[in-house]
């Protein structure tokens, strides 16, 4: 029994101290509130109909197949099959607000359409300069899939614009739409997330040590730290004067991207730094950073 409660402890401070699995979300969209425009976003009917969309909607009404909810919060973008221009093309674009990217930084979104035997197509683009339409570039397309009201997870890994600070977009694009929606169909879009990757799974190509956030700090801040293989990993915090003050980790951690921080409340402002050590076989990784407290 004894025992028992001993691992039950462990097992609540391990839960409540140990935060290196947790992903960190970056950036966040609900569109709890339809003042979109407002946090940044950019709705452009790009086809030039006479009609405003793409729009917010709180619930869609199928005939056939009763009602579309938001996949979180109380809106999504919904896009109109009946919204095409005399030619017959819907060109409708949602574009986020800037983001700064980095390593191991992730976009995911969820989308859907009704899914017969139409066309519908959905563009993802990214713009590393202006929000404008001809500054994005394509990275994905694809035909959005039903049923309806059905949510599907779309996810890009952006480390490829690590350090840049970009726009991305969502257009659907559609030639062959009709003013009647003969040939196109409604298709929605919700919930955006950019995370940095956090964990066991994260697929890492180097050792690395990351720099301190936020840096200077007051009273804690965080660590993260990327294993290219399992290794024991000792991470050591040293005063200005080289004189350890705590040691931070010292475990096995499988490789992947870890995050822990350090609570600087019971030292004195000043420069300190955090060393990592990590060992695998014969192998070892080490580094050192500088941070700053100030209280
Ligand atoms: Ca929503
Ligand atoms: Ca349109």
């Amino acid at each position: 029994m004894k025992k028992i409660i001993i691992y039950i402890v462990l097992l609540f401070s391990l839960t409540f101290t140990d935060n290196s699995f947790a992903q960190l979300i970056k950036f966040i969209e609900t569109f709890e509130s339809p003042d979109a425009e407002s946090r940044g976003w950019k709705f452009i009917n790009n086809d030039g109909n006479m009609v405003e969309y793409p729009v917010l909607s709180g619930s869609f009404t199928f005939t056939d197949a009763g009602y579309l909810y938001p996949h979180a919060g109380n809106y999504f973008i919904n896009y109109n099959s009946l919204n095409a221009n005399d030619d017959r093309l819907i060109d409708e674009w949602v574009i986020s607000p800037q983001i700064k990217i980095d390593k191991y930084d992730r976009l995911s979104f969820w989308c859907g359409a009704v899914d017969k035997s139409y066309k519908d197509t959905l563009r993802v683009l990214i713009s590393v300069t202006e929000n404008n339409i001809q500054d994005f570039v394509e990275i994905d397309r694809f035909k959005v899939e039903g049923p309806s009201t059905v949510w599907h997870n779309k996810t890009y890994d952006l480390s490829s614009y690590a350090g840049k600070t970009i726009y991305f977009a969502v257009n659907y694009y559609l030639k062959d739409g009709s003013a009647l929606g003969v040939s196109s169909d409604n298709v929605w879009i919700d919930h955006f997330i950019v995370e940095n990757l956090i964990g066991p799974d994260v697929i890492v190509e180097k050792y690395e040590l990351d720099q301190n956030y936020p840096n200077p700090f007051n009273p804690s801040t965080n660590i993260i730290f990327s294993l290219q293989y399992d290794s024991d990993v000792s991470i050591t915090i040293y005063d200005a004067l080289g004189k350890q003050t705590e040691t931070l980790v010292n475990r096995n951690f499988k490789s992947g991207r870890y995050k822990v921080f350090w609570n600087g409340a019971n030292y004195s402002s000043g420069v300190y730094f955090y060393k990592i050590r990590a060992i695998s076989g014969s192998n070892t990784f080490e580094d050192t950073k500088q941070m700053i407290l100030i209280k």
